[in-house]
């Protein structure tokens, strides 16, 4: 039974194509045009050991705004066609990551209904070359509205933006990764007291 996920997004402002593997080896193949989000997006699949794919092509003339967001868009709604329907999985998830003088605490609940919770330092610099730096929150939203996930991102503290950012995109894939692993003592089971998720 494999957990893939396909989605293809075409608008007038970007083209995407994102597949993806929750059970991969953490294969990744990523191309948006957008170097640090690239960067990123190699973070999540490396880390959540899923084999991931995103090809963006987006209006750059313009800015990264509609390329970033719209990538976070179809990589939600493939998370969640992945999932399926979500019996056997632990449901929830958390990791800690350290980047030097910057830490990251995600906490994920696959629970069907979308929710974020978000804190990272307001002081940073604004970008990390062509990446938007107040993107990353935006990123976190559209993830969100797609996978119909709950998800709290802290960033107590950092300082290097760099850090700040990758930190949470490290930490948010190893909780994805334990939130839609199989837990091997709930074979069949759907985790949920109301029958659904
Ligand atoms: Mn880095």
């Amino acid at each position: 039974m494999s957990r893939v996920g396909r989605v293809e997004r075409v608008t007038k402002e970007t083209s995407v194509l994102v597949e993806i593997d929750l059970d991969g080896s953490g294969k990744v193949d990523v191309s948006t045009g957008v170097g640090f989000y690239d960067h990123m997006l190699d973070q999540l699949g490396r880390h959540g050991l899923f084999d991931l794919t995103v090809k963006t092509e987006g209006d750059l003339h313009i800015d990264s705004h509609h390329t970033i967001e719209d990538s976070a868009l179809a990589l939600g709604a493939a998370f969640k066609q992945a999932l399926g329907d979500k019996v056997g999985i632990y449901r929830f998830g958390n990791c800690t990551v350290p980047l030097d003088e910057s830490l990251a605490q995600v906490t994920v609940d696959l629970s069907g209904r979308p929710y974020l919770v978000h804190t990272e330092p307001e002081k940073m610099a604004p970008m990390i070359g062509e990446y938007d730096t107040t993107m990353t929150r935006h990123i976190l939203e559209s993830f969100v509205a797609q996978a119909q996930i709950a998800l709290h991102v802290h960033v107590p503290y950092g300082r290097n933006a760099h850090h700040i950012v990758e930190c949470q995109f490290k930490a948010l894939a190893r909780a994805l990764r334990y939130a839609s692993e199989r837990d091997p003592r709930a074979a069949g089971i759907l985790p949920s007291t109301k029958g659904a998720l």
